[in-house]
């Protein structure tokens, strides 16, 4: 079957326009209207439609090639049952390549001011008045001026507005097209509402210029009457794209697919209405990675629109931060771990994480994406405590009972939950609530030969220091002789990671959701500090506090540490 030309139509500026997106590949079966190329000028993003259905026999264009009017973009070969009769057959080649009638480009030229903007004041820009002032602002040369209905109006009076900024959104039966601010400037009226309709140069409504832009918008050619942002070209119910996300959401959508090729096929009598959006739209997708074909559109004729976009990349990041990342490829488009053939460098022995590795790996790598974490660090003066410590430690294990550092910042972690009510605080899946517990459960990270567990002491509150270090011997006993059980890990209000016994001056625990703090311990040293007017030997202990900042601000943790500090340096005010 012979194949016909598919030309650039009348894009009301005719000049070498760069094309920035090839959405089709040889072969593909298009359906009419759906978008072919996407072509950007310094003025406007617009997309060159099929003029019917029918299977690309060969394309002359590629990303970055610039097209005037009338280039020919593809060859298509026009699909044989649409050729008789075919109800898009008012929009064939001939209206697609040809420019609309010179009668019609009139407009065009006498608002294309990108170059002698000078001499184009007669339009939307007023006179372009570099003092600013009141202009009227006028539908541009759309390449088909005839009544396009006006399907949104997305600005009002006294909104301010940027220049190129969309005013509203046209229609016609062949494009999407918007009509931008000429400049920057305030919405003294807009005289159009959602259903009239439009034809170039129609006034739909006033501007103050903001007497800022005008020096530059003149200079650029009097934006005002030419920013001719959208497209005649944009296919008003068949907007489909055939790049693969759009054709896998053609298939959610119900579209009609040809089970041979895979690929979508000829329109959808039913209405095939996949990524329906305008330019600016699509536009603000491309820019947050945002999939249109998986995005259902709220507005008329189920068109996309830009809450659209917002909500379905909020839902998305939400899915993520509630667990929705598995393992070390998380979703979202976040990175996932490479595949690297690393005995090209030398010799390799591959093993299997343990069991509790595994699980404790999506744990911290969950956290890690889902909290907002900030670390505060603090080093608390712990001589006393640490002579109260080896003064009892004898006695103490005459009971059976190993009095570490670590029975002590349990309690006084207690008491540092019982004071900041928000740190003994989960936030509700919605991440409107604070859930305030009224019991104390502390977990302790435990180093066990199979990886790290977190035992949970119960009513650390309520418990006084004999007890609570028997506990954590219990747990932490149990914990690396692998005899620890699943209740033993649950209910955790808080917890505390001490590598004192290990080393090291600091480090950023990672907060375990949903819990909201975590206090890490590192190693205990002599330090010098200044009372009363000479350097005085102290055993001083760092601390190191992450916290959800979602929920407790920078100056909550000062005070938390604050709080720490005192507490461990003093322990008769947790008697308080
Ligand atoms: N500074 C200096 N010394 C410290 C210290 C500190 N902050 N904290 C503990 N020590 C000392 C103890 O006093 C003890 O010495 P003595 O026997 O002379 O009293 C010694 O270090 C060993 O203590 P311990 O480890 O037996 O007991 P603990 O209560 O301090 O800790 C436990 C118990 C289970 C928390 C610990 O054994 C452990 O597993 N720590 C590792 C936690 C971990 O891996 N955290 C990282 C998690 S994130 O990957």
């Amino acid at each position: 079957m012979a194949t016909k030309p598919v030309k650039v139509p009348d894009i009301g500026e005719s000049d070498s326009v760069e094309i920035i997106e090839v959405l089709v590949s040889v072969g593909d079966t298009v359906a009419a209207e759906q978008s072919l190329i996407t072509l950007e000028s310094d003025k406007a993003t617009l997309e060159v439609p099929a003029p019917e259905a029918g299977t690309i026999a060969e394309l002359k264009v590629s990303e970055g090639s610039t097209v005037s009017e009338g280039d020919v973009i593809a060859e298509m070969t026009p699909a044989e049952s649409d050729s008789a009769g075919d109800h898009d057959a008012p929009n064939t080649d001939s209206e697609n390549a040809q420019p609309a009638d010179d009668s019609k480009s009139g407009p065009q030229a006498s608002t294309d001011n990108t170059t002698d903007g000078a001499d184009r004041d007669n339009g939307a820009g007023g006179g372009g008045d570099a003092s600013g002032g009141q202009a009227p602002i006028q539908v541009p040369d759309i390449g088909d001026a005839e009544s396009v209905e006006v399907i949104e109006v997305l600005v009002a009076t006294g909104d301010t507005v940027a220049a190129e900024q969309p005013l509203i959104t046209l229609e016609s039966d062949k494009a999407t097209l918007e009509v931008p601010a000429p400049t920057a400037g305030s919405i003294v009226a807009m005289t159009v509402a959602e259903g009239d309709t439009v034809s170039a140069g129609d006034v739909i409504g006033t501007l103050e210029q903001s007497s800022s832009n005008s020096a530059s918008s003149s200079q650029s050619g009097s934006t005002a009457q030419t920013k001719q942002e959208a497209t005649p070209s944009q296919p008003t119910e068949n907007q489909a794209t055939t790049d693969k996300s759009d054709a896998n959401s053609a298939q959610q959508a119900g579209a009609s697919r040809d089970m041979d090729s895979g690929k979508v096929k000829a329109v959808d009598e039913n209405g095939f209405l996949a990524a329906h959006a305008s330019p600016s739209v699509r536009r603000f997708a491309r820019q947050l990675g945002a999939d249109l074909g998986q995005i259902a559109g709220s507005g008329r004729k189920g068109r996309i629109l830009q809450e659209d976009v917002e909500s379905y990349v909020k839902q998305t990041l939400e899915k993520v931060q509630s667990g929705g990342s598995t393992g070390v490829a998380a979703g979202a488009g976040l990175p996932t771990q490479p595949d690297i053939d690393f005995s090209q460098f030398g010799e390799t022995e591959t093993t299997e994480l343990s069991r509790i590795r595994k699980i404790s790996a999506k744990a911290v790598h969950d956290n890690w994406l889902m909290i907002p974490h900030v670390t505060q660090f603090e080093s608390a003066d712990i001589t006393d405590m640490e002579a109260f410590r080896q003064a009892n430690k004898d006695a103490a294990k005459a009971e059976g009972v190993k009095l570490t550092p670590l029975t002590f910042l349990l309690k006084a972690a207690a008491a540092a939950l019982k004071a900041f009510p928000d740190l003994n605080s989960s936030l509700t899946a919605d991440g409107e609530h604070l859930v305030h517990k009224k019991y104390v459960n502390i977990a302790v990270a435990v180093d066990t030969p199979n990886g790290l567990l977190m035992p949970v002491i119960k009513d650390v509150d309520k418990k006084g220091i004999y007890d609570i270090a028997r506990d954590l011997d219990d747990v932490s006993t149990r914990a690396r002789d692998g005899k620890i059980r699943g209740d033993d890990m649950k209910g955790a209000c808080f917890s505390i990671s001490s590598l004192g016994g290990v080393g090291g001056q600091a480090f950023t625990p990672i907060v375990n959701s949903p819990e909201v703090g975590i206090l890490g311990v590192s190693k205990h040293s002599w330090q010098p500090v200044w009372q009363n007017g000479e350097f005085v030997p102290r055993l001083m202990l760092p601390l190191s506090f992450s916290y959800d900042h979602r929920v407790i601000d920078g100056a909550e943790a000062a005070r938390i540490t604050n709080f720490l500090s005192r507490a461990l340096g003093d322990l008769r005010t947790l008697l308080l």
